[in-house]
Order: structure tokens, then sequence, then C-alpha cells
């Protein structure tokens, strides 16, 4: 059965947003409503390009990728460009998967030919012909919207032959996912593609010049792509005043758990946690903020007193701590964490593909480990053991797992021992 619409867009209709502009204001199925509100302007803006200088644009914005790992987006396309077209292709991750994630959601439902948009133009600078968007199977009404505008856009000459008489020809076609969170990993999104198991694929070779079947691609996250129209319509060097020096643009945050306001709010980079915590109305009033997961299951807790971290790239960094794609989760003094540890653990145990021995056994370690300082926490020898166990496991999934998931399977654990800890104060249920 179809999810009911997403409505945790708090902001829907206010002025002056971004990436937001059009959600709660048009008909996400009307290309008309799109055209009316700005849409393809970028597009339009980017076709008076080379391809080569929309590139330059989208270097000239320091545009970070937005899906965990914050990757220059223009660097990427421009490795890409550079390798022969044998041919290029173009991958968008909308697989958005991570526990606590739904700004991707609120644009694909909300606002989908804002994507088909970006990819087009996405796929003129690198001189890709074809896109794929690799869709989270949990997301039908996302698919819905996506398909219809995916139609709409080629009926109305953009998408398809010779698109708007550019003489340049691209298509999109959306695969989705099967309940896998390892085929968000942009390597396991290709084997999925291709029909193969998904599992991440060893790095290097990079996308960049060995890609989905073989070939140069650009696999970019549905916010980073949403950015490009702005940046086309603004230029590259204006779009890089919004925001901080390391941090440019707009960014979308999913602000959940222990808040009167949660849902997906959209600030220039630059506020802060509490000003984040602030703008989804703080903890229910009587109670007190615990603790803020940062960046989801892969992420890392950080406590009520260091709201004045910046939720930016550089500072996350200072802060030891990561934005991961977004995600703000707050807990009250009414949550135990030693429970939310021990269901992250278990997601990971349960969502980590197997191929590779560091993040399949360890995740399975993490969690007894846990299980068991939880069930014997009487036992101080017995605790400090295990939690030696759980360091050294740790250590050895950051160091040697071949992806993502394995190397950030012990983040919230670590940081919820060393910076809240947790499990010193943990009980014996
Ligand atoms: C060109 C080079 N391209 C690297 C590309 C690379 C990739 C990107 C970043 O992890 C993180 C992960 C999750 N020339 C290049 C190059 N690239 N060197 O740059 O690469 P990498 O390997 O650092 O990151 P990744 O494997 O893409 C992503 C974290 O994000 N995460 C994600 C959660 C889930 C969602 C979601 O649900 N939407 O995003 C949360 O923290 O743990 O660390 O494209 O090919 N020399
Ligand atoms: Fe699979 Fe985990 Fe290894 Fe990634 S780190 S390839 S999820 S076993």
């Amino acid at each position: 059965a179809e999810a009911p619409p997403i409505m945790a867009v708090p902001q829907a209709g206010q002025d002056g947003l971004m990436l937001l502009k059009r959600i709660g204001k048009v008909d996400p199925e009307s290309i008309d409503d799109y055209l009316a509100t700005d849409g393809y302007a970028g597009l339009r803006r980017a076709f008076e390009m080379e391809p080569a200088q929309v590139i330059t644009e989208v270097k000239d914005s320091r545009l970070m990728g937005r899906g965990g790992a914050a990757f220059p987006a223009g660097i990427k396309w421009e490795s890409t460009a550079k390798q022969p077209a044998t041919p290029r292709y173009l991958v968008c991750n909308a697989d958005e998967s991570e526990p606590g994630t739904f700004k991707d959601r609120s644009i694909l439902e909300g606002d989908p030919f804002a994507l088909i948009e970006s990819m087009t133009i996405a796929g003129y600078a690198i001189g890709a012909e074809r896109g794929y968007i690799y869709l989270r199977g949990e997301y039908p009404r996302a698919y819905r919207m996506l398909s219809n505008a995916i139609e709409k856009a080629r009926e109305r000459g953009f998408l398809g032959e010779n698109i708007q008489g550019k003489g340049w020809s691209f298509e999109l076609e959306i695969r989705r996912g099967a309940g896998a969170y390892i085929c968000g990993e942009e390597t396991a999104i290709f084997n999925s593609i291709e029909g193969y198991r998904g599992e991440p694929r060893t790095k290097p070779p990079f996308p960049f010049e060995a890609g989905l079947f073989g070939k140069p691609t650009v696999v970019n996250n549905v916010e980073t792509l949403c950015n490009v129209p702005l940046i086309m319509q603004l230029g590259g060097a204006e779009y890089a005043k919004i925001g901080t020096e390391g941090s440019t643009g707009p960014k979308l945050f999913c602000v959940s758990g222990n808040l009167v306001r949660p849902g997906v709010y959209e600030v220039p980079f630059g506020a802060t946690l509490g000003d984040i915590l602030e703008l989804a109305g703080g903890v229910p009033q009587g109670r007190k903020l615990q603790a803020v997961l940062l960046g989801g299951a892969a992420g890392v807790f950080v406590r009520a007193d260091e709201l004045d971290i910046p939720l930016t790239f550089e500072g996350v960094r200072a802060a030891k701590a990561t934005l991961g794609s977004g995600v703000v989760l707050a807990f009250d003094d009414t949550v135990d964490l030693s429970g939310i540890l021990l269901r992250i653990a278990s997601f990971f145990r349960d969502e980590s593909c197997g191929q590779c021995v560091p993040c399949r056994v360890g995740t399975v370690r993490q969690e007894e480990a846990l299980l068991r300082i939880m069930h014997n926490g009487h036992d101080a020898k017995a605790k400090g053991n295990d939690i030696h166990i759980l360091r050294d496991v740790g250590l050895v999934m950051k160091d040697a797992s071949i992806c993502g998931l394995g190397q950030a399977a012990w983040n919230a654990v670590e940081s919820a021992i060393d910076r809240l800890g947790v499990l010193e104060e943990s009980k014996s249920r």
C-alpha cells in the first residue's frame, strides 16, 4: 500500500526557500506548474553554455555532495567528463535509507521535475546520453511522481531525442531497490542495476573511471543534483556566497526525534545545531534534551551541551562529528540510549552484505557485546572486557571494511561511550 504523502515540511509555502521553494505550492504532477515557477530556467541557462563551462560553474559553486561523503561535485563531473565517452553514465542515488533520513523523499514526492531537470543538466555537462535514478523501493509515491514527471518531460521535449532542439539526446530510467540498505552504496547500485547481487565493489577504481557497466559514471545524491539549476541561474560564484566558506549553498536537514515540530528544514549552511533544534520547536515542554545523533545510524552522538556546533562540513569536522546525509535526531531524557545503541547495532548486523569479514563478523560481535553489557551490567569486570571487545572490533571494522557501512558501523556506539558515557550508566535489565 502506498504510504500517505509526506507532510513533514513545516516550512512548506514559506518565501525565501531555494530547494523546497515549490513544495506545498505546486502540483508535483504538473509540468505547467513547474514551468510557471522557474522550472527549466536552469537548463535553458546551461544550454547557452558549452558543457565544460557548466562544469566550471559547478566547480566555482563549490557544491559538495549531500549524500554523506561531501565530495566536491564539480571535480567528480570533471574527472568523468575527461574519460572517453564509451559511453558515460549518470546515476542519481535516490536510495535514501539511512535511519532518520527523509529529505530526498520530500523533493522526489513534492518537486519531481526538479530532479529531472537537474539530471538533464548534469547529463549535458558530462556528456552522458542515459541516466538512471536508483530509487528506494519503499518510496512508491516517489516512483509514481517520477514516472509521471519523466513522461511529461518527454512529451514536452525536455527528455529524449534532440532536447529543445539542442541536438543532444538524453534518456532517464528509474530502477527500484528491493529493501537493502547497502544498495545505497554507489558501487552496489551499479551491481544492482546490472542485475547482480547488490554488493559494493572495491574502490579504486572509482566510478569516474569504471562505474556502471564498467563505464565512466557520475553518481550524485538527489539533493546534490537539485542544487544544480540554482547554480546555473545564479552562476557558480554567486551561489558560493550562500552559506560559509567551506560549506556553500542551502542545506536540507532531516530533523526528528523528541521535538515539537519534526520535519525537513532548509537553511543556508551556517546554522548551529541549536538553531536547527529551535526551528523544530525544541524538545516538548517539561522534558530535557539528552543527546543528538548527527548523521543517522552511521553518525555520531553529541551531548546536549554541544548545541553551538555549526552544522557545516568544517564545523562538524572540528567537533569530531559528521553531517552524514543531514540527520539531526534528538533524544530527550526519557529515552534509554543503550536501547538505541542496540537497535543501531542490530540494524548494521542485519544490513551488512556479508562480503567482507571485518563487517560481517564485526557487526555480529558488536551486537553480542552490547547485549552482554546490557544484561550483565552489574559485573564491572565483564563489562570492561566487553567494552574492550567493542573498541577492538570497532577499530578493525573502521580500518578494514570494504565500504562505508562497515567503516561507520561503530561510530554511534563509540561516540555514545566516549562522549555520553552511555554504557557506564547502563544498568542490568
Ligand atoms: C573522483 C576521486 N571521485 C572519491 C567519489 C566517490 C564517491 C564520493 C565520496 O560514502 C558516506 C559513507 C556513509 N575522483 C574520488 C572520487 N570519489 N575519490 O567521491 O567517496 P567516499 O568513498 O568517501 O564515500 P561514499 O562511499 O559515497 C558515503 C555516509 O556517507 N552516510 C551515508 C548514508 C546514507 C545516505 C542516504 O540514505 N541517503 O546517504 C552517512 O553517514 O557512511 O561514509 O562518489 O566515488 N579521486
Ligand atoms: Fe558488505 Fe559490510 Fe563489507 Fe560493505 S563493509 S562490503 S556492507 S560486508
